[in-house]
């Protein structure tokens, strides 16, 4: 199966996965709907997406952290831009790296309302429009951090790990429909994520992948298009997958200095 023709539904392409996602999906024909809250960067990246081969964009500036913004702009949708066939819920953030008792509310309050509200609220007003039509696949980002939770990440951590219980629940839930839910669940990969969770902080965020090769946005692209390019019958459930210099959330091997260990 190729995403020609299909209406995907991207939540944060303004950067990282999401944008590499946009790309792939491009390239085989897709028609895209972006979403992030940054509208200058996603004018950019629907420029890219026409040049790389999409039938179609439409980007609009969307905050998923907002319920009735995000229930007005799937329900104000144009026509032909309605029948969502594949959503992408990736927009999502880490804040800080603090002891969990030291940490700022404030950076809670913005992980669990992106990464665990944002997901449920665009799910359940793009959902029942698939389930209407008896077609749809939901693909949710979630993390070697849903797995193993690691020091100073136990609220980012906790997020993905609801990530991964929504994700089961809603394959269940859709269970007797032709509708496939899929988590893809990348180890780390070099994005804007790391500036973001230490607030712009370049320094400390290049540390993090100093000396081992992280993932690319492209590869975790690759594996979005694994799932959702199966056979129909076919609904892959769970992707994890790391660079090859790291085992899970807690072990990482540096080349630079011969060592392995939790250094993040
Ligand atoms: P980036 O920071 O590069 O991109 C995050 C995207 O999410 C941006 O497009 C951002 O757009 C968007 N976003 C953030 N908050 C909101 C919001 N409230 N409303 C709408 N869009 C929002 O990070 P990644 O590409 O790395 O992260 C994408 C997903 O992958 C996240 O869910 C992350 O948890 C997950 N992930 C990342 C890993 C990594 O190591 N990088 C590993 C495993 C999972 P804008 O700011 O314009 O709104
Ligand atoms: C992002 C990967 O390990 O930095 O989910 O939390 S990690």
């Amino acid at each position: 199966m190729t995403l020609q023709g299909k209406t995907v539904f991207i939540t944060g392409a303004s950067a990282g996965i999401g944008e590499a996602t946009a790309y792939a999906c491009a390239a085989q024909g897709a028609r895209l709907l972006l979403a992030a809250r940054r509208l200058d960067k996603l004018s950019a990246v629907t420029e890219e997406c026409m040049l790389r081969g999409a039938e179609a964009v439409h980007c609009f500036a969307l905050d998923v952290r907002s319920q009735p913004q995000v229930a007005a702009a799937v329900e104000g949708l144009p026509a032909d831009w309605a029948s969502i066939d594949i959503l992408i819920n990736n927009a999502g953030l880490s804040r800080g790296l603090n002891k969990l008792y030291e940490g700022l509310i404030s950076d809670w309050e913005e992980m669990i309302d992106t990464n665990v509200k944002g997901l449920l609220y665009v799910t359940r007003a793009v959902v029942p429009g698939m389930v209407a039509r008896n077609s749809g696949h939901i693909v949710n980002l979630g993390s070697t951090a849903g797995e193993v939770t690691y020091p100073g990440g136990a609220v980012y951590c906790a997020t993905k790990a609801a990530e991964k219980a929504i994700n089961d629940g809603l394959r269940q839930d859709l269970l007797g429909t032709s509708i496939r839910v899929t988590s893809v669940e990348p180890g780390m990969v070099e994005t804007e994520f790391s500036r973001v969770r230490f607030h712009g902080d370049e320094e400390r965020a290049a540390k993090v992948y100093q000396g081992l090769t992280p993932l690319s946005p492209t590869d975790v692209a690759d594996a979005i298009l694994y799932a959702t390019s199966a056979p129909s019958h076919v609904n892959v459930a769970h992707i994890l997958l790391t660079s090859i210099h790291q085992a899970n959330s807690l072990l990482f091997h540096r080349e630079s200095t011969g060592t392995s260990g939790n250094t993040r």
